[in-house]
């Protein structure tokens, strides 16, 4: 049997991201694809770190020192920092919103340009030392007509983004973008120190066996979601039971979502009266890939969208994935509603 030959026709995310652009035709500047290749180059930094650092930190060499003797920075705060110098110094971007800064960063003049984006550089990173899979998630919009850049260009509905997406590290590391026209999924071919087109087109099953919450906090649900949750744990008409995959990293239960169908959800409860996830840079980018690949993305009471948000670190109620079952879970929220 002869060697399979290596493809010699490879789609690279930085030639998809460029087909992408001429898609447009001449009024794309090429602006945006200068910043998403920027964004990857942060994704291949952020992939070699996770990898370096659950290496050392698992047999013990960090101490408080890593191995080349530098000060051992934690690593969700050097993934926001290779983000803002990276972002800063593609001088397409205007204003930057990190889950990992207090305040907005707007970019001085000289570097200014015309893209917003918001970044959770390093989600669920509390799990890095379990190797559970952790993420970037980012969402880019356009400064509005008008505006010099600032806060006010991040505070619109997630249905104003122009790009999407997240980068998922483990035991390989998976990129998945949207530009408005559906999506893509990419891994780390860290040889060639490139992505590779590999899931194209992702869409969402329109129904799925699997159902992904943190049920700890049942004692706190609303009972909209526990009557959905026994709707389908103990379901009528001799149905099977749905099957229960919690990662509790936000980027790995929303690929899973994906690729295979059903709900991921983190309501608000009794406890978290806005639930725990956060609008800008969590909620919005997964919802607005969720729409893209054909699901649905709420807050049980609305879509999550069009939500306008007031602050940059405001939380929101999330439920998202096969078009199916979040409509099915939507039933038990109007049932409550009348
Ligand atoms: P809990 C990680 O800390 C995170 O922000 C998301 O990635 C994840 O979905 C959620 O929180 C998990 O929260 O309360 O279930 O541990």
């Amino acid at each position: 049997m002869s060697e399979e030959l290596p493809s010699t026709d490879i789609i690279t995310l930085t030639r998809h991201i460029l087909s992408d652009q001429y898609r447009l035709g001449p009024a794309a500047t090429g602006d945006l694809t200068l910043l998403l290749n920027a964004i990857q180059t942060t994704s291949k930094f952020i992939a070699t770190n996770v990898r370096k650092a659950r290496l050392i930190n698992l047999i013990g060499l960090a101490g408080e020192t890593n191995v080349t003797g530098d000060e051992q920075k934690k690593l969700d705060v050097l993934s926001n920092d290779i983000m803002v110098n990276a972002l800063r110094a593609s001088r397409k971007t205007a204003v930057l919103v990190s889950e990992e800064l207090e305040d907005a960063i707007v970019i001085e003049d000289k570097l200014k340009g015309k893209y917003c984006v918001v970044f959770d550089p390093l989600d669920g990173s509390s799990n890095i030392d379990a190797g559970v899979n952790i993420g970037t998630i980012f969402g880019v919009y356009k400064v509005s007509e008008g505006s010099t850049g600032t806060v006010a260009d991040v505070l619109k509905p997630g249905s104003e983004m122009v790009a999407a997406g997240y980068t998922m590290y483990g035991s390989s590391a998976n990129l998945v973008l949207s530009t408005g026209n559906g999506v893509n999924g990419y891994t780390l071919d860290s040889a060639l120190g490139e992505f590779i087109l590999t899931h194209p087109d992702i869409k969402i099953p329109s129904r799925g066996k699997i159902y992904s919450f943190n049920e700890g906090n049942s004692m706190y649900f609303h009972p909209p979601v526990v009557n959905y949750l026994n709707s389908i744990k103990y379901p009528a008409n001799g149905k099977s039971p749905y099957s229960a995959r919690y990662i509790g990293s936000m980027v790995a239960d929303v690929h899973r979502t994906f690729l295979y169908g059903g709900i991921f959800g983190y309501p608000d409860d009794k406890k978290s009266k806005k639930g725990k996830l956060r609008l800008l840079y969590e909620a919005f980018p997964m919802a607005f890939l969720t729409e893209q690949a054909g699901g649905i993305a709420t807050t049980g009471r609305g879509r999550i969208l069009d939500i306008v948000p007031t602050d940059i670190h405001e939380r929101c109620p999330v439920f998202l994935g096969s078009k199916d079952d979040v409509n099915d879970l939507l039933k038990f929220y109007e049932h409550d509603k009348a």
